[in-house]
């Protein structure tokens, strides 16, 4: 039985990975931060199989402490501060995380495996799309420059390449996965497609009447959750670590988003509903996001299963069963 270890388990693509791994017959370790974290519970809920380990990518040793418990063949690195809005007011904590915590972890299973603690433990980082923030190329793929437009972006840059090169200097079975944005149901409610499905939901059972946006002609290249952390796992199936863009190669507008999401439960006329706000707006935006996966179709066999209308469908509809639900409809 394969042991894995997900860091960032109480997060969006932790519970699908964790779901997938189980499946595969896994045997599913999940860091979890803090002394009280109340995503614990979510996590004991919906993947009770997962064993839970307490640690922090800003403390190195607590990733030593679960690695010796967890034992893993592979480890997922899908911890960060991931909300980019926020990297801004919170740079230092965001680069102590979603970058030099890349390097903790990185470093830590160096030590263990020269410990004996194993050989050969596969490591996949979560890099990002955000990466690439001021374009230097449509669409994006592996070898394009990278400019980031965020100090999570910066963060992220610096774990891609911190991945790279233990790659190249230790040999370490080491991939960095560059997602575009992926959504779901599971999705935080400050990230902007789950903003609008929830508010959707409560504007059509009346419990809401306005929904407060910034930028509506940003555009993202937008994918399923479910779908992304199949590739992840894929990468690390292969003979050797690598790099992969993973995305749908197609992008969409807030507008669009909006346009599908109402119309889901028959509101033509938007308009009336959204108004725009300065404090959703970004110091800086990233431009023409679009990715070429060209390679991981060809290496990894990936492609992605849900089309963009779809995974506007499944979160309103979700939203909408939730919303019912806590107004005891
Ligand atoms: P998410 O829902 O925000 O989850 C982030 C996870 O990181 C949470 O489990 C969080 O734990 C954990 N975390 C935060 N600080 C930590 C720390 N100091 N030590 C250990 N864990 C910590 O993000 P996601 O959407 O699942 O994304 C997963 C990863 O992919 C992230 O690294 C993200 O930056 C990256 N990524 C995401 C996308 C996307 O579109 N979703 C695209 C490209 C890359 P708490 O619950 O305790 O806060
Ligand atoms: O913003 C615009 C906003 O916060 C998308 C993370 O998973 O994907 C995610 O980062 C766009 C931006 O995601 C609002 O200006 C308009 O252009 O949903 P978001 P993100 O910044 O793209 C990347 C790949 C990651 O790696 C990140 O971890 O939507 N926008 N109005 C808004 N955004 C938000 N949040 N809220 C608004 O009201």
């Amino acid at each position: 039985m394969s042991r894995a270890l997900i860091i960032g388990i109480t997060g969006q693509d932790g519970l699908y990975l964790a779901e997938l791994l189980l499946s595969k017959g896994y045997e599913v370790f999940g860091l979890v931060r803090g002394q009280n974290n109340p995503k614990r519970a979510l996590v004991e809920e919906t993947v009770p199989d997962v064993k839970v380990l307490t640690g922090d990518l800003t403390d190195q040793s607590s990733l030593l402490r679960a690695l010796e418990a967890a034992q893993p063949d592979e480890v997922y690195n899908l911890g960060a501060i991931s909300y980019v809005a926020y990297s801004w007011e919170n740079a230092k904590v965001t680069s102590d995380v979603t970058g030099m915590g890349v390097l903790n972890i990185l470093e830590a299973i160096r030590l263990y495996c020269n410990g004996g603690g194993a050989s050969g433990v596969r490591f996949y980082q979560a890099s990002s799309s955000e990466m690439f923030g001021k374009v230097q190329e449509v669409p994006q793929r592996e070898s394009t420059l990278l400019w980031p437009r965020s100090p999570y972006g910066v963060s992220k840059v610096y774990g891609h390449y911190m991945t790279i090169n233990y790659r190249e200097s230790y040999g370490m079975h080491a991939s960095s996965g560059i997602l575009f944005n992926h959504e779901s149901p599971r999705r935080g409610p400050e990230f902007v497609t789950r903003k609008i499905s929830r508010a959707v939901a409560r504007i059509k059972l009346g419990l809401q009447d306005q929904i407060a946006l910034g930028n509506l002609d940003a555009k993202r290249d937008w994918g399923y959750a479910g779908d992304y952390v199949d590739a992840m796992w894929r990468m690390l199936q292969q003979p050797a670590g690598d790099d992969y863009v993973i995305a749908t190669g197609e992008t969409h507008s807030i507008r669009e988003y909006l346009d599908l999401a109402f119309a889901h439960v028959g509101i033509s006329d938007w308009d009336r509903y959204v108004y725009q706000d300065p404090q959703f707006f970004r110091p800086a935006e990233v431009d023409l996001l679009i990715g070429d996966a060209s390679k991981a179709n060809d290496v990894l066999g990936w492609k992605p299963q849900v089309s963009f209308p779809q995974l506007v469908s499944m979160m309103v509809e979700s939203d909408l069963a939730e919303q019912s639900r806590l107004a005891g409809r």
